[in-house]
């Protein structure tokens, strides 16, 4: 059986677009999700988010959800256009909600754990370039000015930004995400300023406010792997681990991006100018932690008529309801790495978690065995992790609830909670049962990780 140590944080998480609902309500204006999702064909079964888990109208019923868990931590995004639904007006009632939920975690003895930024850019943000505008840094520090004003004193620790690459190259390069565009400059333009935010954002925090509050970023990594050790194959990991993983973190820990993937991009960027002197020195100011959101290991072979010379190679790992490989020995590879090459900070697993297909019995009961194989297993890799003295200081499940899971709207379920969208119902499926005994117990039945 191995234990957890005694400071070691359960929490589990969820973010604004994907449960809040209310997309009217309390003076919200629209955001890039809104819009994205009534555009037909962009999101299964063109579902959205204008009602999602009317968690805007039920947070104190969900909020004793988290309680029952018994788990010590909350981690959850705050909506930008609650709080300012227009450039330069801030909108007092939508700080309201989130003060509103603060206030009910910590009365239930829940810490929160507030993210800035998980996606919902504003609409009004959008239209004047988005995140490709570098003026998006100011509009963003505007935003975060004002949360770490009215809520700093309550929070137990701040995040920045949520997966940077989904935000960027999943949203402006391969357009699957809102907005939808396919430009790898693009992509790259709003990769770099929203880093810069986040320095920026860490300095003010920091510096100007003189908060002790404990601030960082949370980044989704996938190692790379590939099926054959050939030379070839070799170039496909490199390129693809570029692209997923080092174009993020080297700037952050680092200093600088990768040489070799600015010369892969050159083809299609000819001029780096929108990188000014001394933003790279802002991107990897120091924080105080390191957020990693982990869901799967990636295998690539070589492919000389791709871009970036990679293409998803056939793995027969045990696949999630995504399609993702069950991988958590690759998970504990990436966290050796992480300590080798990049950082010594301490590690919260800001996500982890699976999707899939849920069946609610007649007697309230959903038995989801494979979700709760797959947590785990997860949750034994970060405890030997821990064990090891790898510092990691705590592990988030999403997600609290089924929720609007982006482009595949309400057909992948990732939620430890059941929620009936016609009903607004909530069910404990039996991974929120054996989350909470684990939480309880600080210790996970001991299996060889594989
Ligand atoms: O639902 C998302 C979340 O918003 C960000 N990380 C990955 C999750 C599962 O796809």
């Amino acid at each position: 059986m191995s234990k957890f140590s005694k400071d070691f944080v359960f929490g589990t998480a969820t973010s604004s677009y994907q449960i809040e609902g209310g997309y009217d309500q309390g003076g919200r204006s629209l955001s890039i999700w809104d819009t994205f999702s009534e555009t037909p064909g962009k999101v299964w079964n063109d579902d959205h988010g204008q009602v999602a888990c009317d968690h805007f109208n039920r947070y104190k019923e969900d909020i004793q959800l988290i309680k029952e868990l018994g788990v010590g931590s909350y981690r959850f995004s705050i909506a930008w256009p609650r709080i300012f639904p227009e450039q330069g007006v801030y909108n007092e009632e939508g700080m309201d909600f989130y003060r509103s939920i603060i206030q009910e975690l910590i009365k239930q003895g829940i810490k929160p754990v507030v993210t800035l930024y998980h996606w919902d850019l504003p609409m009004w943000a959008y239209n004047k370039g988005g995140w490709v505008n570098r003026e998006s840094v100011d509009w963003f520090l505007e935003f975060a000015e004002v949360c770490f004003r009215e809520l700093d004193p309550y929070v137990e620790s701040w995040i920045t930004h949520n997966e940077p690459w989904c935000a960027s190259f999943l949203s402006y390069h391969m357009g699957h995400h809102a907005p939808g565009h396919r430009n790898i400059e693009e992509g790259v333009k709003a990769a770099h300023h929203i880093l810069l935010s986040h320095g920026k954002a860490v300095e003010l925090l920091k510096k100007d406010l003189g908060s002790k509050t404990p601030i960082g970023i949370t980044l989704n990594l996938t190692p790379v792997y590939a099926p054959t050790t050939s030379t070839n194959d070799k170039i496909a990991i490199n390129n693809a681990d570029g692209y997923t993983n080092r174009w993020f973190l080297d700037p952050l820990f680092k200093g600088a991006y990768p040489m070799d993937m600015m010369n892969l991009f050159s083809s299609y960027i000819h001029d780096y100018s929108f990188i000014h002197e001394g933003d790279l020195a802002t991107i990897s100011v120091e924080c105080d932690f390191f957020g990693i959101n982990y869901y799967n290991r990636s295998l690539v072979e070589f492919a000389g008529s791709e871009k970036f010379l990679f293409t998803d190679a056939h793995s027969d790992y045990d696949k999630t309801g995504m399609g993702w490989d069950v991988s958590p020995q690759e998970f504990k590879e990436l966290i050796y790495r992480l300590r080798m090459e990049y950082t010594k900070l301490p590690i919260f697993i800001t996500e982890n978690g699976s999707a899939y297909d849920d069946v609610l019995e007649e007697d309230g009961s959903v038995h989801d065995k494979e979700r709760t194989a797959y947590m785990e297993k997860h949750i034994q890799a970060v405890c030997e992790l821990e064990n090891e003295g790898m510092n990691i200081a705590g592990y988030y499940l999403w997600s609290l609830l089924d929720n609007f899971e982006w482009a595949f709207g309400y057909e992948k379920r990732f939620g430890i909670f059941y929620v009936d969208f016609n009903t607004q119902q909530r069910y404990w499926k039996d991974s929120a049962k054996r989350y909470k005994e684990i939480v309880a117990n600080r210790s996970v039945q001991k299996q060889a990780v594989k």
